[in-house]
């Protein structure tokens, strides 16, 4: 990255930050209804070689699309810029409402997170990017306030009404753990995730199913919680107990709004079962919990799509122990946990389905709890 950087700007940069995609393991559309997720960081991660500059003004550099896009002060309006260089202006936009004076910088960028595959590629530029501007502006913002800003320009800047947990999971996870957060009081705290401690790995497979989250059904899936929220009296669906369950679904109006609530609720608790499972060292119990994590996507939530649920049918016919979708959903990557040294068996079963079914060729890789944001050089 220091040598591109060179190449592209004719001196060094001030240093190189990097911040990573994640898997979420379990905790899927809970977010946004105050309730809890467990995410891990991947190795796969955005890249930023960066130097100030001394007009006030910001040029990107995206080594994956050999574009340049520059803006200045007048285009911190959200709107103003588009297309992938909207996620670098509007941290700039962010960190600026957030009371911070960024300072005008070339930035130089690569990434090797699969993009518009559900693991978090935008969070991963976002927080890469945030993490090299307060670096290089000399600004304090603590871990929290920096995913809460990386999220802010998502929301208002890029426009996507998404939650906390991938700004979070690209910010605060740390190498060989995952990430327990509430995100209500957004306490946090990391979990240990030794998977080959008990003889397991995390097969990633991306079906290549493109999905969206400004096009796709999310706002609606946010919609319906915020009105069946309303319609209970709670201030977020967080607050339906598992055993106030039955009687919450008896006073909503209609099937699907019932569906909907039934999955955030039972979600919620099956991250905070998971939690347990891992604090006991009990990873092999994950699996059930992945498999009901599924089910109640596929049938409750309805956000998955054939081709993801034919990966995770087939995932576990070839030996995976429990399977799921990660991510916003419409498509994007399933998880397995599989017996070690058998994740590219299970691929290629699952390639193999592909191809009978008439799908495109899916691509896959283990899935190394890492670390988060950070300064490389
Ligand atoms: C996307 C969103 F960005 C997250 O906030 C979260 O809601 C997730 O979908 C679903 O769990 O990744």
């Amino acid at each position: 990255m220091t040598e591109a950087f060179v190449q592209q700007l004719g001196h060094d940069p001030v240093g190189v930050w990097a911040a990573p995609g994640r898997v979420n393991l379990i905790g899927e559309h809970t977010d946004y209804n105050d309730g809890f997720v467990m995410p891990f960081a991947l190795a796969e991660q955005v890249v930023v070689a960066a130097a100030p500059r001394e007009d006030g003004r910001w040029g990107v550099r995206s080594l994956n699309r050999r574009q340049t896009v520059t803006f200045g002060p007048q285009d911190l309006v959200p709107g103003r810029v588009e297309g992938w260089a909207a996620y670098v202006a509007g941290v700039v936009w962010a960190l600026a409402e957030a009371g911070h004076t960024v300072q005008g910088a070339d930035l130089v960028l690569t990434s090797d997170v699969p993009v518009g595959a559900g693991l978090s590629s935008s969070a991963a530029l976002e927080c890469a990017v945030l993490t090299a501007l307060v670096d290089l502006s000399g600004l304090e913002v603590a871990p929290l306030d920096r995913a809460r800003i990386a999220r802010r320009c998502e929301n208002a800047y890029v426009g996507a009404p998404t939650g906390l947990l991938d700004q979070a999971a690209s910010t605060l996870c740390e190498a060989d753990n995952a990430l327990f957060l509430d995100c209500r009081s957004a306490d946090h705290r990391q979990v240990p995730l030794d998977l080959s401690s008990v003889g397991l790995e995390l097969l990633v497979l991306d079906t290549k199913t493109p999905h969206s989250h400004v096009t796709s059904e999310y706002g609606d899936r946010r919609r319906t919680c915020d009105e069946a929220a309303k319609i209970l009296g709670v201030a977020a669906l967080r607050d339906v107990s598992l055993d106030d369950l039955d009687d919450a679904l008896s006073r909503l109006p209609d099937d699907v709004m019932r569906r909907r609530v039934r999955h955030v609720v039972t979600e919620d608790a099956r991250v905070l079962e998971a939690v347990e499972v891992a604090d006991d060292g009990r990873l092999a119990d994950l699996a059930p919990l992945l498999d009901a994590s599924h089910t109640s996507m596929r049938d409750d939530f309805e956000i998955t799509v054939p081709t993801v649920d034919l990966a995770v049918e087939t995932a576990r016919a070839a030996g995976a122990h429990g399977a799921r979708m990660t991510g916003g959903g419409f498509g994007g990557c399933i998880i397995a946990l599989v017996p070690v040294g058998s994740a590219d068996e299970v691929g290629r079963a699952v390639a193999a389905a592909f191809d009978e079914a008439g799908y495109g060729a899916p691509a896959w890789f283990l899935g190394v709890p890492s670390a988060g944001a950070r300064r490389l050089v």
